[in-house]
């Protein structure tokens, strides 16, 4: 049995989900109502040949739970993977939070995580290019904890008020619902260079962050600036990270397309393979703390949520760790049903006034409304809190309880005043006593209105290959745009982010970066004023870079769950094998036999293995690195079959490790590899703890230049 279904102590959620499991075995059918059921596959009918009975009660059943499986897929982040998990915190923060799940170490509160595409609906591919949703719901002592972030540190808007009009011009086009899962189209550019506040997130969008290679390789991020309150109900600010144990990797864009079309389940199929594995993924939780006195010490306001504040200004500190230990029992019943809601908090957790989180706190309980039918969602066995609930909120669709006594209100005498109210010492909430002396106003403050100085900062951050890739995206994003005057405004708006940037975009779309803002294309429009208002502060260094921000910096440490495509015919050399196995498995990596066919094959000491994929079912997108071990006849073999060649070429050009033994020299004679055996991540004959370094650096980026050229 695998790991993730037989760990001895189970949560106080699963404990509690497990009430509303439903076995299956031995169970003899029946209807809803526990008819025994004896014909489940004919309906009834006026004779053999005959029409069928409006009597018919079973096929009516049948038909109409059928008719009705589907619910409203989410508005946004519609494909999505859970599973659930635990967090133990390292140290009490108490100083700052008095929340149980900063405060008591002993505990192990248990989560369950979805993970999302924003853009696309359910069935579309994990590897578009998108940001991805990062939401845990925490099940603590104190009632659930709703930490609904993504995998990027900022968001593309600034008021709630502008979310309706960036998703509808990111979604499919509504004349031709076209295109699926990608914002490459014109309505999106179209808003985007006419609303530079989404100029920051877009960067992230057009850098790798966008297409991971796994969800358990990518941070998290609360975004907003949130508050923490202690038990003098102190205020501090905070923004909250997670960071991935594995480190934060990608795969290249030529990789994600081929993926999308190899396995589109990529991303899905990794999580679950790896929590059944017992390969649990973990991520740290960190805090970045703003005293309440330091709120306007920046260049930026913490409200705004299209900022981020750079680890190099105010350290994250690591406080916890979260671990995925279980994959769900249901996906509908779990992944699909959960409901989370940023304004689910504890004491301890307090919201600010960022007009982005504002509009949230409204927006996903009124959409659980239409998405899961009714008020009472919460009774959903994954939504339902490990707390006892009482209040006098009744009835509603599919209420699942039998609230019992004569009343229904507060304050009442004739149930003894209950449900009564918490006092603050036992634990009841108290909203964080903020200031305000304001007017009622319609506006935007002037604090949010630097619109380049962060997408500037995130793009001279980043190593050279990670600027190569940001060109690349834009000018594969805006290439598939048909309007040229929409081409023309981004160009002008990202020359105002970085002008080489916007020049290497424009020679790929044949255009040249316009002069000004002034020229025709923007006077149609009318818009100029607004666009001005937002030019730089331009070259605003608050720092020169943040090397936080780039992947370059992240760890490179662990092969552990990384794929290794082993290439072999019959007559393999197992000599070469067992020793590549030994060194690769201790680190935790996984190989698999890819073969010219199914089924079985033979090492040339006679044993026989099973093949994990025959190579006209596989393609190398899905693998991490290659290696080849010698053997005549399998050399020869292999050397038959033209997808082994492609199969090379391909690991090469996304610049994978390689690892060759002997013979297998013979095989890469007829591919790129050979020509570049110098390259640092090929490796020849070479001890097999060179693979494994190989490997950990997730990819030889010296290698990009050179594989420009390869026509694979
Ligand atoms: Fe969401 N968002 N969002 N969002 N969001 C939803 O709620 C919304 C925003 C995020 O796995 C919806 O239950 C508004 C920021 C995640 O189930 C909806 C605004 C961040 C998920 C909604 C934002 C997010 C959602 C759709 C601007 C990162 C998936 C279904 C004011 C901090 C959660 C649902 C899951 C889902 C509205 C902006 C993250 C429509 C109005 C910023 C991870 O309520």
């Amino acid at each position: 049995m695998a790991k993730g279904k037989n760990n001895p102590k189970e949560s106080k959620k699963i404990q509690d989900l497990k009430t509303s499991h439903k076995n299956m075995d031995g169970s003899i059918m029946t209807t809803n109502q526990g008819l025994k059921v004896n014909d489940t596959n004919n309906s009834l009918k006026s004779g053999e040949r005959g029409s069928t009975l409006l009597e018919d009660f079973l096929l009516r059943e049948k038909i109409t739970n059928f008719d009705h499986e589907r619910i409203p897929e989410r508005i946004v982040h519609a494909r999505g993977s859970g599973a659930h998990g635990y967090f133990e915190l390292y140290e009490s923060i108490e100083q700052y939070s008095k929340a149980g799940i900063f405060t008591d170490t002993k505990r192990k509160t248990p989560v369950f995580v979805r993970f999302s595409t924003v853009a696309g609906s359910k069935g579309s591919t994990d590897l578009a290019r998108d940001v991805r949703g990062f939401a845990v719901k925490f099940y603590t002592d104190e009632g659930t904890w709703d930490l609904v972030g993504n995998n990027m540190p900022i968001f593309f808007i600034q008021d709630a008020m502008k979310f309706p009009d960036l998703i509808h011009a990111v979604k499919p086009e509504p004349n031709k619902e076209i295109p699926q899962a990608a914002s490459a189209h014109d309505t999106f550019y179209d808003f985007v260079s006419r609303t530079t506040e989404t100029l920051h997130n877009q960067i992230w969008v057009m850098s790798d962050r966008a297409i991971p290679r796994s969800l358990r390789m990518m941070e998290g991020f609360g975004i907003h600036t949130f508050r923490l309150i202690n038990e003098k109900g102190e205020s501090h600010f905070v923004k909250f990270h997670w960071k991935p144990k594995l480190g934060v990797h990608s795969v290249t864009w030529d990789e994600a397309v081929k993926i999308s079309g190899a396995d589109s389940d990529f991303h899905r199929r990794d999580l679950w393979d790896a929590i059944e594995a017992g390969e649990y993924p973990e991520w740290e939780l960190g805090v970045q703390i703003v005293p309440q006195a330091d709120e306007f010490k920046f260049d930026f306001d913490l409200l705004d949520p299209t900022k981020l504040i750079p680890e190099e200004m105010v350290p994250v500190k690591i406080i916890g760790k979260m671990t995925l230990n279980r994959n769900p029992e249901n996906f509908f019943a779990e992944t699909e049903q959960v409901a989370f809601l940023p304004g689910h908090i504890v004491p301890g957790i307090d919201f600010t006034n960022d007009p982005l989180l504002q509009g949230r706190l409204f927006s996903y309980r009124d959409t659980q409304l239409s998405r899961l039918g009714g008020p009472n969602f919460h009774q959903i066995p994954i939504n339902r809190p490990v707390v006892k609930t009482h209040n006098n909120q009744r009835d509603g669709m599919m209420q699942m309880e039998i609230p019992k006594g004569q009343t229904a209100y507060f304050p009442n005498s004739l149930s003894g005043g209950c449900p009564h109210l918490a006092k603050m010492a036992e634990g009841g909430f108290h909203s964080y006593e903020e200031r305000i002396d304001a007017k009622k106003i319609r506006t935007r403050s002037e604090s949010f209105n630097d619109h380049f100085s962060q997408p500037a900062l995130f793009y001279r951050s980043l190593a050279k290959w990670e600027q190569a890739h940001i060109a690349d995206a834009y000018t594969f994003e805006l290439g598939k745009c048909n309007h040229k005057h929409i081409q023309e405004r981004m160009l002008w708006v990202v020359s105002q982010i970085d002008t080489d940037l916007a020049n290497k975009v424009a020679k790929g779309l044949g255009l040249e970066v316009p002069k000004s803002i002034e020229q025709p294309i923007n006077q149609a429009i009318g818009a100029d004023a607004e666009v001005k208002k937002h030019q730089p502060p331009k070259k605003k260094n608050y720092l020169d870079a943040a090397p936080s921000l780039s992947q370059a910096n992240t760890k490179f440490e662990s092969i552990a769950t990384r794929q290794i495509a082993v290439l072999v015919a019959g007559g393999f050399s197992m000599k070469n094998f067992k020793e590549m196995q030994n060194v690769l498995e201790k680190e935790g990596a996984v190989l698999k036999l890819i073969a010219p066919h199914g089924g079985e094959i033979m090492s040339d000491d006679k044993k026989s293995h099973k093949v994990d994929a025959a190579i006209m079912t596989t393609e190398s997108v899905l693998f991490d690195a290659l290696y080849i071990p010698g053997g005549k006849k399998s050399i020869e073999a292999l050397m038959k079959e033209s997808k082994f060649i492609k199969f090379i070429n391909e690991a090469f050009k996304h610049c994978k490790a390689i690892a060759v033994d002997d013979e297998g020299e013979d095989l890469i004679k007829d591919t790129f590899v050979s020509k570049y055996r110098e390259d640092a991540a090929v490796l020849i004959n070479k001890d097999p703890k060179n693979f494994v370094n190989a490997i950990a650096k997730h990819r030889n980026w010296d290698r990009m230049e050179v594989v420009k050229n390869i026509p694979v």
